[in-house]
């Protein structure tokens, strides 16, 4: 390299000034001791990645230097965990996007001018205008939101513990992001269950169906690679050729989204060839249960005469969201009803064939069980025949995918613990709950639930609530209010028909949605669902929007007013995830930069504010129980009033405070728990009491090894709210509920995808489908901005297609594309891979605006909402979520 004399001179004499001002200089360099000042502190890396890894924070002289992965989970499997994402977040906390102090937009929305002010300025500014709002449309027509409470639940909490004070709206991130896989409630009646990731290394046979493990679960691959040093087997279907497909044993590229038919032709393989696990069928899941011909309802054991007097008497004893069913018991030669609260089986009951019974008012109905009604539909639809041409790629393929079809079926039936990954992609399309309901059927036919290795699990996010921790969510008891994020961007949807008549609870603030608070996420990029929450902010229908980040992200150009917070090396928290079930602690390595604040003491100060510009007195008295110790409220007071206030002293006691919220959810988290305190969180981390052998997190062990009834408990959902969605106790296959009746979906079916959505209204014009899968190098929008990140993506965001999509369009390698349909357009440079199936085009989710020549790739995506998804509301459990591919999309060269 050739340096001139002048920047030579340059930089000698800035390297001397340097040395000079040191006061280590006199000593020398050597002199120092490596270790002086050096601290290493026990955190976790936090974003919404599921991975949750243990990090050593390594800080000299008051700044972070370096991250080092802990490798001291007690289960030496689980070490070390990390990934080059979160050694690099360095690049974000002392980034040139770093957040500095509060700031109050004064340009446009979404232009990104604004003025830096004070805390005090920011907060009054916030809590006047929250206050009007308030008062003018209802405290409901303020909506807040976190992310998936998994990365942080003290300083979430706080939010929701705001929001539950004030009374203000709140949305459910889970099915904003579309992870709520709605096969689970409907089927098993829970949010989710899964198999925690050491147990990968447990199962013989893996199904991994639309997951990309190897970038989407970094730390948590290796169990794969286990399985397989171990001798077990691992099949990925896919529509594309992934870096999962490409480490597995064998790929099954199909059509997208006809999982279910894939699915329903494996069943037939196992129904037609006797190789289910019958006992399993019986003693677990609805098939013996009795539909009627006339109604396609279940048999109720109170219509049948005979049994209507022990139904009622038995009923009586039990919840009101059970109902009493009926099977045909074979030895005793009558109807029986089995308890559904107890699966422990005193009967034989009958699986196929049909027969009559007679009703209390001597009518006479036609009743099959489930299982015969099953097995009607799969062999008349899904023989390995039919299937292939559903499934297959291409034409000339069809004969090999019958063959596919017929060897996996057996494969699975056979080889055991079988465990389905089923991924949030795959399931983010409008009938990913009949996908998955398919894929279910074959864990229940196979027997592999509740058994190590065995199961079906999604992981999408740190989304699952792990212990019950309202004592901190909830402000004195004062319940959340819920409002559906598709529901309030939709509003053909909510006037019309289809809607009125199908719901019956979703709540709806009156006036509508007004103001926008929110932290942890970055939802003008992630979730502007065709522009819509742009379009809200642009047109003036959202009065006000707050936002929390640390960083520039594009949300918070479209913010009025942002309050930064800080990163997760820079207070404290406790946090928990689907893949590995451990409690962990956050600690702060160093304190927050410049005016950033945690926050807790974020959310407290709006709430005093707001109080106070209210002029409500009880809220103003109240206030001061917002942190769990209501000294420290009035110690940080008491100084504001004796002129010592200052930020270090603010930071103090709401670091203290974030140690007493966590406290408190350890102390009031029941169970699972028990006896976890933050003396031992402080050192490192520690497995959840999960009630299977070791701890180990399994797939309904209760319900498989105690015969306890379906569901168990999803927190924060009481039982009662869940456990009507399967009213029998068993895994469900066949619902009654009217809406599965029109629809046609009492049994898992296939039914393609686009047609009932897209091509109702865009009719065929385009023909590719867009596909946003995550980015390995960002979680989400997370890491857009880390230069270590950008320098491997070749500062690029790039789509993948089939070399022959384009060719037929001239688009050549490295080519700038737009990517299109009536909604919006994005633009990437093309990737040419024959290993991408020739109807997709595949995009990397996360990318800022900003590296998108300013539009945004989720302007392509509609907020669909089916039918079926509407009918209960358990927000996060029951709901409509998004289905991010469900879009159809043309391109062209830019
Ligand atoms: N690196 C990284 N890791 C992450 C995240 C991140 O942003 N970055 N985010 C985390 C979060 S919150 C989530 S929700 C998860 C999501 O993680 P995943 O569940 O792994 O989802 P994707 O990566 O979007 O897609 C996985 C695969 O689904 C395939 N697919 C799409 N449609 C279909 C279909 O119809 N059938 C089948 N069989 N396959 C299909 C795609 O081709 C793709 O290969 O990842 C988590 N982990
Ligand atoms: N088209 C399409 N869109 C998608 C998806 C898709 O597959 N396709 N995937 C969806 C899914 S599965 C998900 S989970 C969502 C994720 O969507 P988001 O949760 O919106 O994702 P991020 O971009 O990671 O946003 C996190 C933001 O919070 C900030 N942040 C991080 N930690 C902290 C903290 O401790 N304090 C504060 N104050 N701020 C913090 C970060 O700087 C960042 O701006 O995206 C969804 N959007
Ligand atoms: S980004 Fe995710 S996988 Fe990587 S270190 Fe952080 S938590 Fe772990
Ligand atoms: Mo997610």
């Amino acid at each position: 390299m050739r340096v001139s004399r002048r920047t030579f001179l340059k930089t000698a004499l800035l390297g001397s000034a340097f040395l000079a001002g040191s006061k280590y200089f006199k000593k020398g360099f050597t002199e120092i001791s490596r270790d002086e000042g050096i601290k290493y502190v026990r955190s976790t890396c936090s974003p919404n990645c599921t991975g949750a890894c243990g990090f050593k924070a390594m800080v000299y002289r008051g700044r972070l230097v370096a991250l080092i992965q802990a490798a001291d989970y007690p289960e030496e499997e689980y070490n070390p965990r990390g990934c080059l994402r979160g050694q690099s977040m360095i690049n974000l906390i002392y980034g040139p996007d770093r957040l500095k102090q509060p700031l109050i937009r004064v340009g446009k929305r979404g232009e990104g001018r604004f003025k830096a002010v004070s805390w005090d300025e920011a907060l009054d500014y916030t809590a006047t205008k929250l206050a009007e709002i308030m008062k003018k449309y209802g405290p409901e027509s303020v909506a807040s939101f976190i992310q998936v409470p998994g990365t942080g639940y003290v300083q979430k909490g706080a939010l929701m513990r705001l929001s539950s004070m004030l009374g203000w709206s709140v949305i459910h991130a889970y099915t904003m992001n579309g992870d709520l896989p709605m096969f689970w409630p409907i089927t098993f009646g829970v949010q989710t269950e899964e198999l925690e990731s050491l147990e990968w290394a447990n199962s013989k046979y893996t199904l991994i169906c639309g997951s990309n493990i190897l970038w989407t679960r970094v730390p948590d691959a290796k169990f794969l690679h286990l399985s397989r040093e171990r001798g077990g087997k691992i099949v990925v279907v896919d529509p594309n050729y992934s870096p999962t497909a490409a480490a597995a044993d064998e790929w099954i590229q199909i059509n997208p989204s006809t999982d279910a038919a894939f699915a329903l032709g494996l069943a037939h393989v196992i129904l037609s060839e006797g190789l289910y696990d019958e006992n399993f069928v019986k003693t677990y899941t609805d098939l013996p249960l009795l539909v009627r011909l006339d109604n396609q309802k279940k048999l109720k054991a109170e219509e049948v005469a005979g049994l209507s007097a022990q139904a009622k008497a038995m009923k009586s004893r039990l919840p009101e969201y059970r109902e009493c069913y009926v099977v045909y018991d074979v030895k005793a030669k009558r109807f029986v009803i089995p308890n559904p609260e107890n699966l422990k089986r005193d009967f034989e009951p009958f699986l196929e064939g049909e027969i009559e019974v007679t009703l209390v008012d001597g009518k006479k109905v036609k009743v099959k069980p489930v299982f015969q009604l099953l097995k009607e539909e799969i062999l008349a639809n899904y023989s390995p025949e039919k299937v292939a041409q559903i499934i297959s790629p291409s034409a000339d393929r069809v004969k090999e995918y019958e063959e596919i079809v017929k060897r996996i079926g057996r494969e699975i039936a056979t080889i055991k613990p079988l465990h389905i990954v089923y991924g949030a992609s795959n399931y983010q399309w409008y009938h990913g709950d009949l996908k998955g309901r398919a894929y279910s059927l074959l864990v229940a036919l196979t027997g592999n639930l509740g058994k190590s290795g065995a199961g079906i699990s999604t992981y999408a996010g740190q989304y699952r609530i792990r212990w019950p921790l309202g004592a901190w969510w909830q402000f004195k008891g004062k319940p959340l209010k819920w409002v559906s994020f598709l529901l309030w961007l939709n509003k053909e949807y909510r006037e019309s028909e289809e809607f009125k008549k199908y719901n019956k609870e979703t709540p709806y603030p009156p006036n509508d949605v007004k103001a926008l608070v929110f932290g942890w996420g970055n939802p003008f990029d992630q979730h502007n669902l065709a522009n819509r929450l742009r379009e809200k902010a642009l047109n003036g229908e959202l009065e006000l929007i707050v936002n929390f980040d640390f960083q520039m992200a594009t949300s918070v150009a479209w913010s009025d007013v942002i309050l930064p917070g800080v990163a997760w090396y820079e207070k404290y928290d406790l946090t928990a995830t689907v893949l590995h079930p451990y409690v962990q602690l956050q600690q702060p390595a160093i304190e927050p930069l410049f005016q950033c604040m945690p926050e807790i003491w974020i959310c407290k100060e709006l709430a005093k504010r707001v109080a106070e510009k209210l002029g409500d007195d009880e809220l103003k008295k109240e206030v001061r129980e917002f942190y769990v110790n209501p000294e420290l409220f009035d110690k940080e007071e008491s100084a504001r009033k004796k002129g010592e206030w200052n930020l270090r002293l603010a930071r103090e006691i709401a670091n203290q405070a974030s140690l007493d919220a966590a406290d408190l959810m350890l102390k009031t988290g029941g169970p699972l728990v028990e006896g976890i305190t933050l003396e031992a969180l402080k050192k490192g981390p520690v497995r959840l009491n999960l009630p299977a052998p070791g701890k180990r997190q399994l797939v309904f062990y209760e319900q498989i090894q105690e015969y306890k009834p379906f569901p168990p408990v999803s927190y924060p959902a009481p039982l009662p709210k869940t456990a009507r969605f399967v009213k029998s106790g068993r895994i469900e296959f066949y619902k009654e509920e009217d809406v599965f009746i029109d629809l046609k979906e009492t049994l898992p079916v296939h039914k393609d995808p686009i047609k009932d959505t897209e091509h109702k209204n865009m009719k065929e014009k385009y023909s590719l489908i867009y596909i946003t899968r995550n980015r390995l190098y960002t979680v989400h929008s997370t890491h857009s901005n880390n230069i270590t990140m950008l320098e491997l993506q070749d500062f690029r965001p790039r789509i993948w297609i089939h070399p022959d999509t384009a060719k037929k369009r001239g688009i050549k390698e490295g080519d700038l594309v737009e990517i299109y349909n009536e909604r919006g357009k994005v633009y990437a440079y093309a990737v040419l891979d024959p290993g991408i199936h020739p109807q997709i085009v595949t995009f990397e989710e996360g990318w800022w605006s900003r590296y998108l020549r300013g539009t945004s790739y989720n302007t392509l995506i509609y907020p669909w909402i089916k039918p079926t998804h509407i009918i209960y509301f358990v927000p996060g459990i029951w709901e409509a979520s998004t289905c991010w591919n469900e879009a159809a999309c043309e391109i062209k060269k830019a």
